[in-house]
């Protein structure tokens, strides 16, 4: 079957398979958005971030906007962690130069408010741009292109729907967590079945791989980290699983540290991304022999450029390019990286 022969030529899908790779995949976190300005462009046209996530046409071709420039391995879905919370009927606005907001969460009736019945009246639009993505990586050649649906983990998502926004420290929704785990338990589920749901429409859609991000993993103690990060990650998992079992999903837990170790033995995902914190050889160690890694170059040595960024990138491929390895970012693009330098980091993996 054509589909089949399609699949082998995936280098991503063949390492997050656990097998080796001729050449090391990558793609890079945010590889869609404000450093390009043909998204730039493309933003200002539809008057606003949000306009753009639901117009399947729009998305679709930001999407593909890095992959038309570098050809990295795989397109991930524009769209953003918080139509969740949209989705739920939280209000969510995003303004110019800001980051979020949302009309955070203070109560547990406000938690019973949210609708989980219908969150697919808001995010019907994201999984058309799922499936004209496919369509339009096919009809453009793209076809050793894996398509990555993603969506934020429980914890990270009811962090900015508690706190109505980003913060430092998440000591709001901490507290809740730590002092009243009752309450926020019923949040966390309504959020797994939330996110599991819309993440099998994902795929069912076209998305051959998914991506939880959990970029708040990290203000978590140990305890409360197994409870509201591992926990609810290995539900999801597990019910996406039970539908679609060969779909790989990467976790993310950001700052997790050795932590990590847990949430890799304890969630059912197929690959971990490493934020650039970790050291490089202790994750060879500890993590890339129980499963396959995607990570970690600092996205400040990619805005510098030059010879911080050969060393920095060189040193990871190094660590890692032997073993099943995703070459990625260690967190998102920063808005003000020349593309220019992506394009030298595409050049440097490409040549290792
Ligand atoms: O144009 C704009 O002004 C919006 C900037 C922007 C973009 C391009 C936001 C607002 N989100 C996105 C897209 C986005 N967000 C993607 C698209 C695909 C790609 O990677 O190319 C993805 C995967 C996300 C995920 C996301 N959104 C995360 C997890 C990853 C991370 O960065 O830690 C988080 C925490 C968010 C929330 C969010 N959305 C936008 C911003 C600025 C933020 C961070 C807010 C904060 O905490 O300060």
């Amino acid at each position: 079957m054509p589909i089949v022969m399609t699949e082998k030529n995936k280098r991503i899908i063949n390492v997050l398979e656990n097998k080796k790779s001729d050449q090391v995949p990558f793609w890079f976190m945010r590889q869609a958005g404000r450093y390009l300005p043909e998204y730039r462009e493309l933003r200002a046209k539809a008057g606003g971030f949000l306009n753009l996530v639901y117009n399947p046409d729009d998305a679709s071709e930001v999407t593909l906007q890095p992959i038309r420039r570098f050809g990295m391995d795989a397109a991930i879905l524009f769209s953003d962690i918080l139509v969740i919370p949209h989705a739920l009927g939280q209000d969510l606005r995003f303004e110019t130069g800001e980051g979020p907001k949302l009309n955070a969460l203070k109560n547990v009736e406000d938690i019973q408010n949210l609708n989980v019945l219908k969150i697919d009246e808001t995010l019907n639009p994201i999984y058309q741009t799922v499936s004209q993505t496919r369509k339009k990586l096919a009809d453009e050649g793209f076809n050793d292109t894996a398509l990555i649906g993603f969506a934020g983990s429980p914890w990270t998502v009811a962090c900015y729907m508690i706190e109505g926004g980003g913060s430092k420290t998440f000591e709001k929704t901490k507290k809740w967590a730590y002092s009243d785990p009752k309450s926020f338990e019923t949040l966390i589920n309504t959020l797994i079945d939330a996110t599991a749901h819309y993440l099998i429409k994902q795929i069912e859609a076209g998305a051959e791989a998914i991506q939880l991000f959990d970029s708040w993993a990290g203000v978590l103690d140990h305890y409360n980290f197994k409870r509201w990060v591992v926990n609810p990650t290995a539900k999801i998992v597990k019910i996406i699983k039970d539908k679609h079992p060969k779909i790989p999903v990467i976790g993310f837990p950001r700052d997790a540290g050795e932590k990590s170790i847990e949430y890799v033995n304890e969630t059912g995902i197929q690959a971990i991304g490493l934020d650039f914190s970790m050291e490089p050889l202790w994750a060879k160690e500890n993590l890339q022999t129980l499963m396959p890694v995607q990570g970690n170059l600092d996205p400040v040595a990619l805005l510098s450029g030059g010879d911080v960024l050969k060393r920095s990138a060189i040193d990871i491929l190094e660590t890692f390019g032997d073993e099943p390895f995703i070459f990625n970012l260690g967190h998102g693009v920063i808005k003000e990286t020349p593309p220019e330098h992506v394009e030298e980091l595409c050049e440097i993996i490409r040549s290792f």
